[in-house]
């Protein structure tokens, strides 16, 4: 799997991580032995409650008795990622010390307290007093990472509606400008016809750098001279993009104002004025995010929720940094839609945001 490999490679510094500390914690307390029997049964039982047949819901295939709602792990991600190795394995019994370090190492990995709890917990859940090698262990997190962010993987929705308008909003340095020239790039080689609006009139800077993707897209870029009203150019990229049956509009935005009120100001302002035009508009609100900001990323959607109609996140640079365990936070607590993942400067690094294939790369899963 060709992008599953870029990914784990791009994505090296926060599996390495992972990958080593689960290793450490194994390794202090475990002895060589052989299993002790299948820590994940490939079937698992009927479902006691009548229940969607999606194997990502299904009761846990529990030792112990476990209540239905219970969440389990996915029985085909584990069965295809517990690499069984020939030999005596270190295992180490899975006890509450084991659990604690666990969480630790979740925490540090910027997956915050409350989902480290949460995801260790299912974990052990049917598990405890077991012995479990690395691999066990490597497996049972990603499948617990995939069922978290299962349901908030999805590609930006395609509406009928023409133009359809996407405001990218986010802090300065996320990645918009990037993101924007990217999608617009992706989006004109699936032979949509794409406008942009270089609605950061904040920075000149930043309207050149959107001139650049938008060249190399081969996409139209409206601009305005620097502290030129935003919304007046949204306004004119809105009619231009009905004129030309344009299939949608970008709109790029500021991401620092004197302060957060002149922020929101600009931001419904804009709303206001593309919603002369299509009540509708904008059809998406894409908040971009950096990964490498770690925890931070998670006051950022907070705030962003309060000043814009967030309906979808990206998550830039995934490829710099030890924090892609943010991500699963994020899903956990916000449950918004991740669109994409940015993996790099380059044109083509952006890639559909996959679970498994990101859960695997987190844990360090040899994929
Ligand atoms: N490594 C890496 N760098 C990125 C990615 N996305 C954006 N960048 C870089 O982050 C910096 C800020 O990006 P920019 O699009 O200008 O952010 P904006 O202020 O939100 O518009 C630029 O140097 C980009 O090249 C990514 O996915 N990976
Ligand atoms: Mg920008």
């Amino acid at each position: 799997m060709a992008f599953f490999k870029k990914l784990r490679d791009r994505m090296f510094k926060s599996s390495s991580k992972l990958e080593e500390g689960l290793e450490a914690i194994v390794d202090e307390g475990g002895e060589e032995t052989p299993p002790e029997a299948d820590i994940a049964p490939e079937t698992a039982p009927e479902p006691a409650a009548p229940a969607a047949p999606d194997p990502v819901s299904e009761p846990a295939p529990a030792v112990e008795p476990a209540p239905a709602a219970e969440p389990a792990p996915q029985p085909g991600l584990i069965s295809r990622v517990l690499g069984r190795r020939d030999g005596p394995v270190k295992r180490r019994v899975l006890d509450d010390d084991m659990l604690e370090s666990l969480e630790e190492l979740l925490i540090t990995a910027d997956m915050g307290v409350d989902t480290a709890l949460r995801v260790t917990a299912n974990m052990a859940e049917g598990r405890l007093g077991r012995r479990v090698s690395v691999d066990e262990i490597k497996g049972l997190l990603a499948a617990e990472i995939a069922r978290i962010m299962e349901p908030v993987a999805k590609p930006l929705p395609l509406y009928p509606k023409r133009p359809q308008v996407v405001l990218v909003v986010g802090v300065n340095g996320s990645g918009k400008t990037t993101t924007i020239g990217k999608l617009a790039s992706q989006f004109k080689a699936a032979g949509k016809n794409v406008v942009i609006a270089a609605g950061d009139t904040f920075r000149a800077a930043a309207v050149e750098q959107l001139q650049v993707w938008g060249d190399r897209a081969g996409v139209p870029v409206l601009t305005a001279p620097e502290g030129t009203d935003p919304a007046s150019l949204a306004f004119d990229a809105m009619t231009r993009a009905q004129d030309d049956g344009a299939d949608l509009l970008m709109i790029d935005t500021a991401g620092r104002l004197q302060n957060r009120a002149d922020l929101m100001e600009e931001l419904s302002k804009i709303v206001r004025v593309i919603r002369k035009k299509d009540p509708d508009a904008p059809h998406n609100t894409l908040l971009v995010l950096d990964a490498t900001t770690g925890q931070n990323a998670m006051n950022q959607v907070e705030i962003f929720q309060k000043l814009a109609d967030v309906s979808g996140l990206v998550m830039t640079k995934l490829d710099g940094t030890a924090k892609g365990g943010v991500l699963v936070a994020l899903a956990d607590k916000f449950g918004l839609p991740i669109h994409a993942i940015g993996v790099g400067e380059q044109i083509d690094d952006l890639a559909p945001f996959d679970p498994e294939d990101f859960a695997k790369a987190l844990a360090g899963v040899d994929g």
